[in-house]
C-alpha cells in the first residue's frame, strides 16, 4: 500500500463516487473553524455539502481527525471543528505532518486541502476566498502557501477571488511567475470576495464549466503539475458596497498592526474582525458566495468527470485575449 495513502481515509461514499469516475467537490475545513462564527459555520458547511450534493457532485469535506487525514466528514466531525473554532489547529502544508504525528485534529486550509484532495484523487475544490501575498508583504513576507501549493498540486479551487486583506495586484504577479492560471467564470474582473470586481483583470474569461473542465485536462493532459484558480463572482444581490468594505478593511488592517498581529494567526484575525466589523451583512454575503462556489464546483467536476475519455478541447469555446 502507497504510506501516503495509510493516512488517509476517504468516507465510503467518496470513494464510491471516485472509483465510478463521479464528479466528487473537495470543501476546506479552516472556513469552519477560523473563517466564520459558530454555529453559523456549521450550519454553511452542511448547506454547501448539501448544495454540492443537490447539483449532482459527492461532497468530501476536508480536515484532519485525530491525526487522520479526512477526506468526507461526518455530520459530527463538522460540529466538532465548527465548536471548536479557533481551539483547532489551522493546517497548512508545513503543519500537517505534525498534526497528523500527534495524533491531533487540524481545520485545513486550501494548501493542506489541497494537498489531500489530489492524495485522495479529487480535481475540484470549492471554497470562499485563497489566501494570497499580503499587503506589506515586501517587509512582513507574508505569502500564503496557497499560492505554492496551486503551482504545485492538480486540483482546480473554485473560490470568489481574494479578500483585499491581499495585496491583489501582487497576489495576481505571484501567481503568473508561479504559472497558476487565474480563471474568470462569465467575467473578465477579478472578483474580490465580498465584491464582483477589484480593479484587476483575470487571466482568461470560460463562460462554461465545460470549457474550464477542458482547460483542467489540457493542462494536466501535457504535464504541467500545478493547479488553477477559478474566480467567481460573488452574485449581484449580495455584493457589498466597496466603499464600506474598504473602510472595514481597512480599521481591521490597522487593528493588527497595532496589536502586532502576524504569521498565520494573520488571516483569521483579519477574517474575524471584518466579521465583526460589518456585522451580519457580510457573513451573510461569506455564506450566499460558497454556495455559489459550491455550484459551480459541481457543475466543473460533473463536466470533468463527463469528459475523463474526451480531447483536451471544446469546439465553439471562445478564447477572448485580455
Ligand atoms: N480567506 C477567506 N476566508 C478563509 C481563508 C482565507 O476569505 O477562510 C482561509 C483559507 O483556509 C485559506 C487560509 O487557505 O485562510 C489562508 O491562510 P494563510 O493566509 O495563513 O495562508
Ligand atoms: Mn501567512
Amino acid at each position: 500500500m502507497n504510506p501516503t495513502h495509510a493516512l488517509l481515509d476517504i468516507a465510503p461514499e467518496v470513494q464510491a463516487a471516485l472509483a465510478q469516475g463521479q464528479a466528487v467537490v473537495a470543501l476546506e475545513s479552516t472556513i469552519i473553524s477560523h473563517g466564520m462564527p459558530y454555529p453559523q459555520n456549521v450550519q454553511t458547511a452542511l448547506r454547501v455539502e448539501a448544495e454540492a450534493r443537490a447539483h449532482g457532485a459527492v461532497p468530501a469535506t476536508v480536515a484532519i481527525v485525530q491525526g487522520r487525514l479526512k477526506a468526507g466528514l461526518s455530520g459530527a466531525d463538522i460540529e466538532r471543528l465548527g465548536r471548536a473554532g479557533h481551539a483547532v489547529a489551522k493546517v497548512s502544508r508545513r503543519d500537517m505532518a505534525f498534526v497528523v504525528a500527534a495524533g491531533a485534529d487540524g481545520a485545513t486550509t486550501v494548501a493542506a486541502t489541497m494537498r489531500i484532495a489530489a492524495l485522495a484523487g479529487i480535481r475540484v475544490f470549492a471554497t470562499g476566498g485563497i489566501g494570497g501575498v499580503h499587503r506589506g508583504a515586501e517587509h512582513s513576507f507574508d505569502i500564503s502557501a496557497d499560492l505554492q501549493e496551486l503551482a504545485q498540486t492538480p486540483v482546480a479551487v473554485v473560490c470568489a477571488g481574494a479578500k483585499s486583506i491581499l495585496d491583489l495586484r501582487l497576489t495576481l504577479e505571484y501567481l503568473e511567475t508561479q504559472g497558476v492560471p487565474v480563471v474568470g467564470y462569465q467575467t473578465d474582473a477579478l472578483p474580490a470576495f465580498f465584491t464582483r470586481e477589484s480593479g484587476f483583470k483575470v487571466d482568461y474569461r470560460l463562460d462554461s464549466a465545460q470549457a474550464i473542465a477542458a482547460a483542467m485536462r489540457a493542462q494536466w493532459a501535457m504535464g504541467l503539475p500545478g493547479g488553477m484558480v477559478v474566480a467567481n463572482p460573488i452574485p449581484a444581490q449580495y455584493a457589498m458596497d466597496r466603499e464600506t468594505i474598504d473602510r472595514f478593511i481597512a480599521q481591521a488592517l490597522h487593528e493588527a498592526a497595532l496589536q502586532g498581529i502576524s504569521g498565520k494567526a494573520s488571516t483569521p484575525f483579519l477574517l474575524a474582525r471584518v466579521n465583526e466589523l460589518t456585522g451580519g451583512d457580510s457573513l451573510a454575503a461569506n455564506i450566499a458566495l460558497v454556495l455559489n462556489n459550491a455550484r459551480l464546483a459541481a457543475a466543473i467536476a460533473l463536466a470533468y468527470a463527463a469528459g475523463a475519455n474526451c480531447a483536451s478541447t471544446v469546439p465553439g469555446a471562445k478564447l477572448s485575449p485580455l
